[in-house]
């Protein structure tokens, strides 16, 4: 690496390491030699990670990168990616491993197998055909967290239509520009989902976006709530009519390996939201291959559970198609973290025994906020492999993880990747990796990253800049539906002379050459010309014993350029009057000057109840932008829930 000036202030430094203990590499399925394995020669190590699947043609090629950056991997392939999820575990003799512990937010439970599974994505299979749903066709998927989520997509995939699922809780309008783009032919959704404890519709809200959406033939409607429905006579059919009835035999055709298998709508900083396409060969193999390593997940006796989504990427790659081609039994809970109660999370590992759990920094923090007396009144010693995803994880949050909920033994896979990528990019890996809480450490084996200053040069050792990949990889998304210049100048022009992926994160190598990630570049702050990372200061502010979760702006400052603004929560065993006080103020923003410098410390620090975040945990700093500068608060149409702001201009307003 050559020594360059750091484009981000590296600050924070944190030297606290774990490695891995000797039972757990014993076991492991990653080993060291993976990384040399892969340097020597990265086509052959993804030919190795493809013949994980069954294909029902071989490829010709392992990559071709000639018309850069449109890839082809593993050319001339052909393979089914439902079979691999599904059918070849039955065939294999494992029908009767459960696929799915399911359990219904008011307590309602189902256990699927394999077999059933198969069954039911059959039946749905020729449902779909019956209802003139073709190979190359899209289909709209909004539904709650429940089963027939995973059997509608593998559905699509079965029959080779490309999916676009779309959060349960995303708004009619967000739904139909989505349905809009992708010229969707067939929606399914449900007549309502359980959301904190009580029943929503969810068939009013999708009527409301198919009012006017010409391309949409049929909505197919799970009943899941039992609600009143609006119905449209021959448009609107039920799954328990049309699907119940087909028979369980279906053959399914092999497709190309680039062939389209989802799209995924991310948004974007302007304009409308990108439909990130994702093709089946790639894509499959680095979601087998990662799930394999990263969670180290033993087929025949772990049971893993992911508390994603179904409509973020992270349930795509590691609810559906990762953990189903490696055919492993998991829990998939379709409510909210605190109903009825804020054990829910511990209970349900407790009776499943699970043993593999992945969820995002913003849940943990949440957990940090309710007490470590609630994970610690359950038995959580099953656990042996945690994950984290999402957002940089606070090394605080790292910590408490650790301790409270995996029992201060097992390892944390700080895992970072983003829909573009399809699959995990950088984490370390269990059994091989000394952990450093907060970093998500290097490329996975076959995987290339690197921190670049603003010409696209790599930094030194402690130097800071924009995270790249400067190779392609299977997963990587196969362009914009429908916008391929928009793929190029988003992705690919920033540092087009090196011709590398621009991830749009910030990033610092620490003198080790591990990386730390530090958030997205517009989170960047610039203060009296020194560029820090809001990251860096949630996390200080996070490692104090009175905050629970932080999240830091920059606003603008006729003096320094730019001052930080911080919006803290306390945890729940602060009172909050007395950390509200100017004194307690004054002591954190003096905590902050000493865990990273003067120059970091907040101007200013407003204690809030709740912080504005998406469905998939990300803060909305934007927003709280917005609230810094005194301006009146943009869009909240993609928050989880859209009332937080109010609750926090109400709280300052209180303040005053
Ligand atoms: C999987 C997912 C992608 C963005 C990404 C980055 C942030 C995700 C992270 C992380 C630090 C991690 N991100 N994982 N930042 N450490 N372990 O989240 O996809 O919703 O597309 O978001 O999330 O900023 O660029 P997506």
């Amino acid at each position: 690496m050559t020594e360059q000036s750091p484009t981000l202030d590296n600050l924070l430094t944190e030297t606290r390491t774990f490695p891995p203990s000797e039972e757990f590499t014993a076991q492991a399925n990653a080993t060291v030699e993976l990384y040399a394995e892969a340097e020597a020669d990265r086509e052959a190590f993804w030919t190795k990670q493809a013949e994980r699947l069954d294909w029902d043609t071989r490829w010709s090629q392992v990559l071709d990168w000639s018309n850069a950056p449109f890839a082809k991997w593993f050319v001339g392939g052909k393979l089914n990616v439902a079979h691999n999820c599904v059918d070849r575990h039955v065939a294999a003799g494992n029908g009767d491993r459960v696929a799915i512990h399911w359990e219904g937010e008011p307590g309602d439970t189902r256990t699927i197998t394999y077999a059933q599974l198969k069954d039911m994505v059959c039946q749905a299979a020729n449902a779909l055909t019956e209802l003139g749903v073709r190979a190359g066709d899209r289909v709209a998927i909004q539904l709650p967290m429940i089963p027939e989520a995973v059997v509608s997509m593998l559905a699509c995939a079965r029959i080779g239509a490309a999916h676009s699922v779309v959060f349960g809780g995303f708004s009619a309008t967000a739904l139909k520009s989505r349905i809009e783009d992708a010229q969707a032919k067939l929606l399914i959704t449900a007549d309502g989902q359980y959301r904190r404890g009580k029943p929503a519709p969810m068939k009013a809200n999708t009527d409301e976006a198919t009012k006017d959406t010409p391309s949409i033939e049929h909505v197919l409607v799970v009943r899941r709530t039992e609600e009143e429905v609006p119905w449209t006579e021959g448009r609107d059919l039920w799954w328990h009519d049309v699907v119940e009835r087909q028979s369980t035999e279906h053959t399914c055709e092999a497709f190309d390996a680039e062939h389209p298998l989802f799209i995924l709508y991310t948004s974007g900083t302007t304009g409308k939201p990108k439909g990130i396409l994702h093709t089946s060969g790639g894509y499959l193999t680095q979601a087998a291959y990662t799930h394999h390593n990263v969670f180290d997940v033993k087929p025949e006796s772990d049971v893993y559970w992911c508390g994603a989504d179904i409509g973020w990427v992270t349930g795509h790659s590691y609810i559906v198609y990762g953990p189903m081609a490696n055919g492993v039994t998991q829990v998939m809970y379709e409510g909210t973290p605190n109903t009825p109660h804020e054990g829910r999370h511990f209970e349900i590992i407790q009776k499943y025994g699970v043993t593999v759990y992945y969820i995002a920094p913003t849940l943990i923090r949440t957990f940090m906020k309710w007490g470590a007396q609630i994970p610690g009144r359950y038995d959580l010693s099953s656990l042996r492999v945690l994950g984290s995803v999402g957002e940089p994880i606070n090394p605080e949050a790292w910590i408490w993880y650790r301790e409270n909920i995996g029992g201060g033994r097992t390892p944390i896979a700080d895992t970072w990747w983003q829909t573009e990528t399809g699959g995990i990019m950088i984490s370390p890996l269990p059994g091989v990796t000394s952990l450093k809480p907060g970093s998500a450490q290097r490329p996975l084996p076959g995987i290339s990253a690197k921190v670049v200053d603003e010409s696209g040069q790599e930094v030194g050792r402690g130097g800071g800049g924009y995270l790249v990949l400067d190779k392609p990889w299977p997963g990587m998304l196969r362009g914009i539906w429908g916008d391929e210049q928009r793929y190029v100048d988003t992705y690919w022009s920033r540092f087009a002379d090196q011709g590398y992926y621009f991830a749009g994160d910030g990033a610092k190598y620490d003198d080790d050459g591990d990386i730390w990630l530090l958030g997205r570049v517009d989170d960047v702050m610039n203060v009296s010309g020194h560029r820090i990372s809001t990251t860096e200061v949630e996390s200080a502010l996070v490692s104090h014993p009175t905050v629970a979760e932080a999240a830091v702006v920059g606003a603008s400052d006729p003096t320094t350029g730019q001052g930080i603004v911080a919006f803290v929560i306390l945890r729940g065993d602060v009172a909050e009057d007395q950390a509200k006080g100017e004194e307690a103020i004054r002591a954190l923003r003096d905590h902050v000057a000493q865990e990273i410098g003067p120059i970091a410390k907040p101007r200013q620090i407003m204690v809030v109840p709740e912080l504005p975040k998406t469905r998939s945990g990300k803060i909305m700093r934007r927003l709280l932008r917005d609230v810094a500068e005194n301006r009146e608060v943009g869009d909240v149409t993609t928050l989880a829930d859209s009332s937080v702001m109010d609750l926090i201009s109400a709280g300052l307003q209180s303040d005053k």
